[in-house]
């Protein structure tokens, strides 16, 4: 394991100014996005809208420090036939792979599952290290309802998170953990908080016992808000305090930085919520954003598959992710996404 490269990479992937973009929708996922609007989902379509993306000199090259791929991206050249990777290399960003195999049922636990991709894993980070993966991403998924999460639940997700992270960083590729409570409940922002600092607790106490070296890993968490279902929603400056709070509770100093996901707030929430967190501070780690939707809804709709729409596509992929870059510096206002309508 090279430490000194697994932090200097984690250290460039929360940058101030810039964050990391999801495009790692697994194939099921890219077609949901697709169907939406009205786009076939072959996989020249999706090499296509994903070009378009990396190909987006103003956002790559200023506000985007890393990508994260899905096995068939990472394995995909562009039109020209230069391959996908490159480009991200070439606007000075970081390739990145999601790595587990997706979330499946939990024996005896109702409504719960487990991430699955452990088997076979080292092999396949030996591979996607040859392909140009700096960083890998695998995410676990907690739902919160009446009588969930269990115990259960938690543990072995954690376990699975920390199993992950340490083969990631003997194959010297830096470790995206994604523990994501999910924000679909009817549960208050409190309910929350309670449940992400169980889960955080759990995962760095699993990431100590499988010997993970926390200064070549960054944490990518829900932000502590309350469902969608909730009558009561919280202010912005609420879920900004709560998840500060949980955070400092759970996460240590050593981490080099914390990459929020979006998980279905609306684009301008999650860019409103990361910097009204910067503008507070006061916290050792970088906070940038790692978002898949709250990037790509804008774009996509743009895009809506004609060749004709892949300037304005790039212009609405430009613009959310300076937005976004802005609120990692605690700059970003909402009067910028008026001028920019
Ligand atoms: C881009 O979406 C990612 C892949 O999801 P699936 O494995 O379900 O296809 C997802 O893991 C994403 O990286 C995170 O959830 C953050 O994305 P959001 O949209 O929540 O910001």
């Amino acid at each position: 394991m090279n430490l000194e490269q697994l932090n200097r990479i984690a250290t460039a992937m929360v940058q101030p100014g810039k964050g990391i973009l999801a495009a790692d929708e697994s194939s099921s996922t890219i077609k949901k996005r697709f169907d939406a609007i009205g786009v076939e989902s072959t996989p020249e379509n999706r090499r296509d809208y994903r070009e378009l993306l990396f190909r987006s000199t103003d956002a790559m090259r200023n506000y985007i420090s890393g990508v994260i791929l899905y096995d068939e991206t990472i394995r995909q050249s562009a039109k020209d036939g230069t391959p996908l990777v490159k480009l991200i290399e070439q606007a000075g960003s970081i390739p990145g792979i999601k790595v587990d195999t997706g979330a499946k049922p939990l024996p005896f636990c109702p409504g719960e599952t487990v991430t699955e991709g452990l088997d076979g894993l080292r092999e396949r980070l030996k591979e996607y290290y040859g392909l140009g993966a700096r960083f890998a991403k695998w995410r676990a998924v907690i739902d919160i309802g009446r009588d969930i999460p269990s115990y259960t639940c938690i543990k072995a997700n954690a376990h699975a998170l920390a199993r992950y992270a340490a083969l990631c960083q003997e194959a010297d590729i830096v470790p995206i953990v994604e523990p994501e409570v999910l924000m679909d409940g009817d549960h208050d922002i409190d309910r929350c908080a309670v449940v992400t600092e169980w889960v955080l607790k759990e995962v760095y106490q699993e990431l100590y016992y499988n010997r993970v070296v926390l200064e070549g890993t960054v944490l990518k968490p829900n932000m502590v808000i309350a469902g969608k279902k909730c009558a009561k929603q919280a202010s912005v400056e609420e879920v900004a305090e709560k998840t500060i709070m949980v955070l400092k509770r759970c996460v240590p100093a050593a981490v080099p930085g914390i990459a929020f996901l979006s998980g279905g707030q609306s684009d301008e929430e999650a860019t409103a919520h990361l910097n009204a967190m910067n503008r507070i501070g006061g916290f050792p780690w970088k906070m940038t954003f790692s978002y898949g939707r709250a990037l790509q809804a804008a774009p996509q709709k743009a895009w809506s598959g004609k060749p004709e729409n892949v300037s304005a596509a790039q212009a609405a992929f430009s613009h959310r992710a300076k937005m976004n870059g802005l609120a990692t510096l605690g700059q970003w206002k909402p009067e910028l996404e008026k001028r920019a309508a």
